[in-house]
């Protein structure tokens, strides 16, 4: 028997697309304890929101998102804004004692990720992270591996998150399309909103980060503000790179940047252990590339291992061996394990809890980048 989670969607951008369809999908896929009813869509236009609310099926709109939080018909909020507006939103749907469930990077730093984390564990509702790649089958398979040790003791882990949209001086910062260059509103550039997915998957994957060294540079130094109408400086990282010691002991290296010509969202992850490497490419989503030193020497090679076949993580619930599947899925694992744990009255990782950390990292890379020095991981 699968009991109503009636939900509120705050943001009706492109994370609230996502989301969307995979509170549509859910329950066609996979066996969960809970039925998402769409209740209310809730946006700061409401012609938009009354038309988003048409096409995913949303019974009601809401121009403020106090009102959703007001309504006790809405028992998860699902919070899909800017970063700069996270905190107030999931603090205020907690004190209410309402599940929450929030896109990445949970918050503009770490001191408010930590205020974030106590008010739900205070209000001990459920709460989840949108660390999307996570659910990849193809990485979601890399973590059964290493914890099965088949790499062995690892000694490399190499990650990078490469876009080029932001290369033109004439895309402004600000307003509803361009908030992520604009650092009032999301706190950093690619460190947040890339390296923090990097992050996410390499902590799950390969441990703690115990320091960091780290570079940024901010090519395009003004921009015109969409709100503003005027031309302001660009407080954001364009692109960062840095290095790091896991507590496991092995060296990271990352890369993520707007600027890389040709690449639109190249996510890539590599390990290398002393048995084994695996490496991943999200533009191969479906594929992992594995190696293993135990092969016989005469066939020994890199392996590329096609993510179908229904004992592979969560492509049991979709079509038959073969038979691929896409980004939009992941966001439709991570739902399907939320309400599963929900139902166990088991968290589902990315806590708000987990999350913390990967903000403790980016604030150690951003600290690092502006004194040139090596920063710990507090
Ligand atoms: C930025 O372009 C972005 O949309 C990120 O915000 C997402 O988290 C990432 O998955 C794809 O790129």
């Amino acid at each position: 028997m699968t009991k109503p989670l009636r939900v509120g969607l705050i943001g009706y951008g492109f994370m609230g697309r996502t989301h969307s369809n995979a509170y549509s999908q859910v329950n066609h896929f996979f066996d969960v304890p809970y039925q998402p009813q769409l209740k209310v869509i809730c946006g700061l236009e409401k012609h938009v929101a009354e038309a988003f609310a048409k096409r995913w099926g949303y019974e009601s709109v809401e121009t403020d998102w106090r009102r959703v939080i007001e309504r006790d018909d809405i028992d998860l909020v699902d919070i899909c804004v800017p970063n700069n507006v996270h905190a107030e939103i999931a603090m205020a749907a907690a004190k209410a004692g309402k599940a929450v469930f929030c896109e990445k990077p949970l918050a503009l730093n770490t001191a408010q990720a930590e205020q974030m984390a106590a008010a739900v564990e205070e209000a001990k509702v459920p709460n989840m992270v949108s660390f999307n790649y996570r659910r990849v089958p193809a990485v979601t398979l890399a973590k059964k591996l290493l914890d099965e040790g088949r790499l062995g003791r690892v000694f490399h882990y190499r990650s990078q998150f490469l876009q080029d949209w932001t290369i033109s001086a004439d895309v402004p910062q600000g307003g509803m399309a361009t908030w992520r260059l604009d650092a009032k509103a999301a706190g950093s550039g690619v460190t947040g909103d890339l390296l923090a997915h990097c992050i996410d998957t390499a902590v799950w994957l390969n441990g703690g980060i115990r320091d960091v060294c780290a570079m940024t540079e901010t090519f395009i130094k003004e921009r015109k503000n969409v709100e503003t109408g005027k031309v302001e400086p660009v407080n954001i990282d364009d692109a960062c790179a840095f290095m790091c010691h896991f507590a496991n002991g092995s060296l990271g290296l990352f890369e993520s940047t707007r600027y890389a010509r040709g690449h639109k969202a190249l996510y890539t992850l590599e390990l290398n252990g002393q048995k084994a490497s695996l490496r991943w490419d999200l533009h191969d989503l479906h594929r992992l590339q594995y190696f293993d030193h135990a092969d016989d020497s005469l066939v020994r090679g890199w392996r590329s291992v096609h993510i179908s076949d229904s004992d592979m993580p969560y492509m049991g619930a979709w079509w038959v061996p073969g038979l691929q599947i896409g980004y939009e899925h992941t966001f439709i694992h991570q739902l399907a394990d939320f309400l599963d744990g929900m139902g166990k009255g088991q968290p589902a990782s990315p806590t708000f809890r987990d999350a913390v950390e990967t903000q403790r990292v980016c604030d150690a890379i951003l600290a690092s980048a502006k004194s040139g020095q090596w920063v710990d991981v507090a």
